[in-house]
């Protein structure tokens, strides 16, 4: 069904806590924990605790939970004092996604480049 934890979803192993991650931030529909593979200092991954595959499924399907995960991406950005800062989603393997389950990258902390590559 739309939304459930799929077994072999990496992001859904982390909500369930059977993958270790430093989680900076929780909600009751939303995770927030620091990107393995830092870009910028402040480099934070915001997650639905559902599993939709990209911002535009999850958008469509839970648009709530979509603007939790906006609106997590925010306060994250506060909490780490990056006044100054970008949320980006990549969507499919062209843009770089990877993990199929909706994450926005919250980074800061450093000057930022436009475009981006
Ligand atoms: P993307 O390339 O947009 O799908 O981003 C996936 C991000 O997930 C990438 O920046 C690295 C991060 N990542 C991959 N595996 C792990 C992990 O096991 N733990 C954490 N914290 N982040 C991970």
């Amino acid at each position: 069904m739309a939304g459930e934890a799929q077994d072999d979803c990496l992001f859904c192993k982390i909500v369930a806590g059977d993958v270790p991650a430093t989680v900076v931030r929780e909600t009751e529909t939303t995770v927030a924990f620091r990107d393995i593979n830092p870009q910028a200092p402040t480099h934070v991954l915001v997650i639905p605790k559902a599993h939709y595959p990209d911002a535009a499924s999850l958008a469509a399907a839970e648009p709530a939970i979509a603007a939790d995960v906006l609106r997590e991406a925010g306060e994250v950005a506060a909490q780490e004092k990056a006044e100054s800062h970008r949320i980006v989603f990549n969507t499919g393997t062209g843009a770089g996604q990877t993990v199929f389950h909706t994450h926005a990258h919250v980074l800061g902390g450093r000057g930022l480049q436009w475009p981006p590559g």
